[in-house]
């Protein structure tokens, strides 16, 4: 007989639900760390980080970068999905195995079977970035999760209700944190306080959010 502190009632729960429909699976990502570093590589080898430019003329802190048949993009023009990346012409890098595994995975742990993502936008943030609240609507079918997965130093997410005055809950989330969004959550306002400088044994200075999407 073996004791699991860590299942079910235990001192340290793995899965908190901060709303409905949204679930965070504590260290979910944790073993699978390396992989996905090296993935990330490899898909930044091949569409760089970026800082992209909002609507309004602004200079996104946190770079940028996809995977996928979709990826996320925003000019002065607007915000949209993209089949291919407008700084190389060339379609986006393909989605790695593990990046798709991984999401099916957290998704189906949190009551989604069948998640396949189509786009997976890549954040990159370093000491001063941050990300503002707002609402990921340019995606065609909100029933579609949203997964994120947390790499390296720790921040605070504020997650917010359907108005942008909804006053937001601070919840920190750390390297291997995995949150499934869906349900109500899914249209929320949310975003991320300033990253703190750190220094994380596999990221160094840097956090990275995987976001993971059925956007078409
Ligand atoms: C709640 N990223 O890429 S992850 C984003 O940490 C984004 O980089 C933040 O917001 C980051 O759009 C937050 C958590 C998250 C992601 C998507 C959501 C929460 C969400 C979509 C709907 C509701
Ligand atoms: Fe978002």
């Amino acid at each position: 007989m073996t004791l699991d502190l860590f299942d079910g009632e235990g001192v340290e729960p793995r899965r908190e639900t901060i709303a409905e429909g949204a679930v965070v699976l504590r260290g979910f990502a944790g073993k699978a760390g390396p992989g996905l570093l090296a993935a990330i590589d490899l898909v930044a080898s091949q569409s760089p980080f970026r800082h992209m430019q909002t609507p309004g003329g602004h200079t996104m802190s946190a770079a940028m970068t996809c995977c996928g048949e979709l990826g996320w993009v925003t000019d002065r023009r607007g915000y949209r999905y993209e089949p291919r990346d407008p700084v190389t012409g060339q379609a986006w890098p393909r989605m790695p195995e593990l990046f798709l595994k991984l999401a099916s995975e957290a998704a189906a742990e949190a009551g989604f079977e069948n998640f396949v993502p189509d786009a997976c936008l890549i954040n990159r943030y370093q000491p001063g970035a941050k990300m503002g609240l707002h609402q990921d609507r340019d995606e065609q079918d909100f029933s579609q999760p949203i997964v994120s997965v947390s790499l390296g130093l720790p921040i605070v997410f504020q997650f917010g209700g359907p108005r942008r005055s909804d006053r937001p809950v601070r919840v920190p989330l750390g390297h291997g944190d995995v949150v499934v969004w869906g349900g109500l959550a899914r249209r929320h306002y949310h975003g991320v306080l300033t990253l703190k400088a750190g220094d994380h044994p596999l990221t160094g200075a840097c956090r990275y959010n995987l976001t993971f999407r059925k956007a078409g």
